[in-house]
């Protein structure tokens, strides 16, 4: 027995202390809401079944290499548990297996993701010191293990395993199968199951366009049509042949519109445009871990992001029917301004399959010591630098810029600011007001200039935040300001982003209608009089009489005139208090199977199944 033991010792304190420390970071760093006590017991046995059979190879290893292995293994536990950690820091979400292939993409993080860290973060590997002190001074030796006791071990975590499935089962019906949020999958299956579970659906998802053909499209096709409204016609071909300039706004989220800070407007410029605009105050951001790149992806194709991943990455040699590719039948040049790496989400190769006539990346730009923050070139070099090439672009053009000075950690030197940081407990809300009023100038300043050069007249603006830049980790920070609780329904109305269309000549006009990035394409399209015909797409024209008057987000939730549906909740809209979950549930279905045909027709590239002239063509297998 004594034996035993000893044989042991270093494995089960391994296991142990893996288990508790990953129940601990789960439970009280991931803000995951628990209902009952049944999803608590879940939650501390989760964790357990993987310790088990990852820690169990290291029995399979010589006695001389086994403990080395056992620590091994539980550093790389502890690892992947870290880099959940610092990734939640600032998306407030977890890790998803093609995140971390997008190498590249880390590598251009480096400034945010030292940000995220501190040297306390020692805690999250105490297990792994104390294994080292043990293994170094108590000279513990494993001994012989026979095959019974390791095929019981296996046993014991595939056991551990399914009850927790079971359990789990019964408190979420279809979780593996529907899975449109991760929180919900790490609740109820535990951290390292779930990675689990994401490199297998990884590996389906290469299946499946392997195994797709083209009869699916059939029933998508005719989702769409079901779905189409007739678009406003008042507005067709208003902007036709003009140049059209698409501005997206780096993390701007709708609040800091017409709002002020210590007295101070934080968007001057961005009011007064409104006032010569159709503005948009419930239009809301649709993106998922792809961020910026989501937003592009919804604004080019008007087809959703998908459930993880960035599609920029792990779909970007799909056949796409991209604004660039469209506009250019109608003889639009094309081109996208954005001073970051060309590599950054994928952009180069994706924007040639949207069909971008060119790319003005960071090598088009002088970035200097003097000029850059943070991520880089700053809005105001950027815009001023981007004029040159405006002058010489052939016309009509389509021009999409990206801004990135917004960005987390939103920082700004101080002759850069033209109001202070504000003076909440979050450093993170504080700062972004700074550079939200920094931007607005910017594009102040960008307008002015295209004025002087004669590009404003013929042309058109559309205006957009690109996803939110203040996390639910700042809610504290966020009621303060909002001067009320930031309540699961506020969370999901924080998700609004600014949608501004500016058209030289037009009055403004507020346009209530509630939408999505999916409706910007459509919307577009009618403003440039350009018949986009039957091609599958899912959003609507934003000023049409027939608009669903909803959007749909991500993860699932979605909003209409009427309600909110975020976290399995109803909520109606006008008083901000939970309803009768019935109310929400024809929506619900439409959703699901929207973001279902979506995620088919990217998952099976079945776009290539289809001519956008002459619709299905089944018989082309490219
Ligand atoms: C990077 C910029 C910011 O090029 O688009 O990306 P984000 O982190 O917001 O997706
Ligand atoms: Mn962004």
């Amino acid at each position: 027995m004594k034996k035993t033991l000893a044989n042991y010792s270093m494995f089960f304190t391994a296991t142990i202390l893996l288990w508790i420390k990953t129940y601990f970071v789960i439970r009280f760093y991931f803000n995951i809401p628990l209902e009952n006590k049944m999803q608590q017991f879940i939650l501390v046995i989760s964790p357990l079944s993987t310790v088990l059979l990852f820690l169990g190879f290291s029995l399979f290893f010589s006695q001389r290499l086994r403990n080395r292995m056992i620590l091994l293994i539980s550093f790389i536990g502890s690892f992947i548990l870290y880099a959940n950690i610092v990734y939640y820091r600032f998306f407030n979400d977890f890790i998803t297996i093609p995140l971390l292939f997008q190498t590249s993409n880390m590598g251009d993080l480096g400034s945010s993701v030292f940000e995220l860290m501190n040297f306390t973060d020692v805690v999250f590997f105490i297990d792994v010191i104390i294994l080292a002190v043990l293994m170094k001074f108590l000279q513990v030796k494993p001994v012989h293990t026979t095959k019974k006791q390791i095929a019981s071990i296996f046993a014991a975590a595939l056991a551990l395993f399914a009850i927790n499935l079971g359990l789990a089962e019964t408190e979420r019906p279809q979780l593996l199968t529907r899975t449109f949020d991760r929180e919900m999958l790490i609740k109820n299956i535990g951290v390292y199951n779930y990675h689990i579970y994401d490199i297998i659906m990884q590996s389906r998802a290469k299946a499946q366009r392997a195994l797709a053909d083209g009869s699916e499209i059939v029933d998508i096709e005719n989702y769409v049509k079901a779905n189409r409204a007739q678009p406003n016609e008042k507005m067709t071909g208003i902007a036709k042949r003009k140049n059209v300039f698409v501005i997206s706004f780096e993390s701007l989220q709708d609040f800091v519109i017409n709002n002020t800070v210590d007295g101070e407007a934080i968007t001057p410029f961005l009011n007064s445009l409104i006032k010569e605009s159709y503005y948009f105050p419930n239009f809301y951001h649709q993106t998922g871990q792809g961020k910026t790149s989501d937003s592009e992806f919804l604004l080019e194709n008007s087809l959703y992001p998908l459930p993880s991943g960035a599609v920029f990455f792990t779909h970007s040699q799909n056949a796409y029917h991209g604004t660039p590719n469209q506009l250019k039948e109608s003889g639009y040049y094309s081109a996208v301004f954005h001073a970051n790496n060309k590599s950054f989400w994928n952009r180069d190769v994706m924007y040639d399959s949207l069909g971008y006539d060119h790319f003005y990346d960071v090598d088009s730009y002088s970035v200097t010591e003097e000029n850059s923050i943070g991520w880089g070139l700053k809005d105001g070099p950027f815009f001023e630098q981007s004029i040159e090439y405006l002058k010489h672009m052939p016309k009509p053009f389509y021009s999409k810029f990206i801004t990135l000075t917004n960005h987390f950690p939103f920082t700004l030197e101080e002759e850069d600011q033209i109001i202070p940081p504000w003076t909440s407990s979050s450093g993170t809300l504080n700062r972004y007001f700074t550079t939200v009023r920094y931007t607005d100038e910017a594009v102040k300043n960008f307008f002015e200039r295209l004025k002087e050069e004669g590009l404003y007249e013929d042309s058109i603006f559309i205006l957009y935040g690109d996803h939110y830049g203040i996390s639910e980790n700042h809610n504290k920070a966020m009621s303060q300001y909002l001067g009320r609780e930031i309540t699961p329904f506020e969370s999901a109305q924080l998700q609004k982003v600014p949608l501004i269309i500016h058209i030289p000549g037009q009055k403004g006009k507020v346009i209530e209608t509630v939408g999505g990035q999916i409706d910007l394409k459509p919307t577009i399209f009618n403003l440039l009089g350009i018949d986009l015909k039957d091609d599958i797409y899912f959003g609507n024209d934003l000023f049409s009489k027939e608009h669903s008057n909803a959007a749909v987000f991500r993860d699932g939730s979605f909003i209409t005139k009427d309600f909110v549906y975020t976290k399995d909740l109803c909520y109606e809209k006008a008083t901000g208090m939970e309803t009768d979950i019935e109310k929400c549930e024809p929506y619900k279905e439409k959703t699901e199977q929207e973001l279902h045909y979506s995620d088919r027709i990217i998952y099976g590239d079945l776009l290539r199944f289809f001519d956008k002239n002459n619709g299905t063509d089944v018989k082309v297998k490219k």
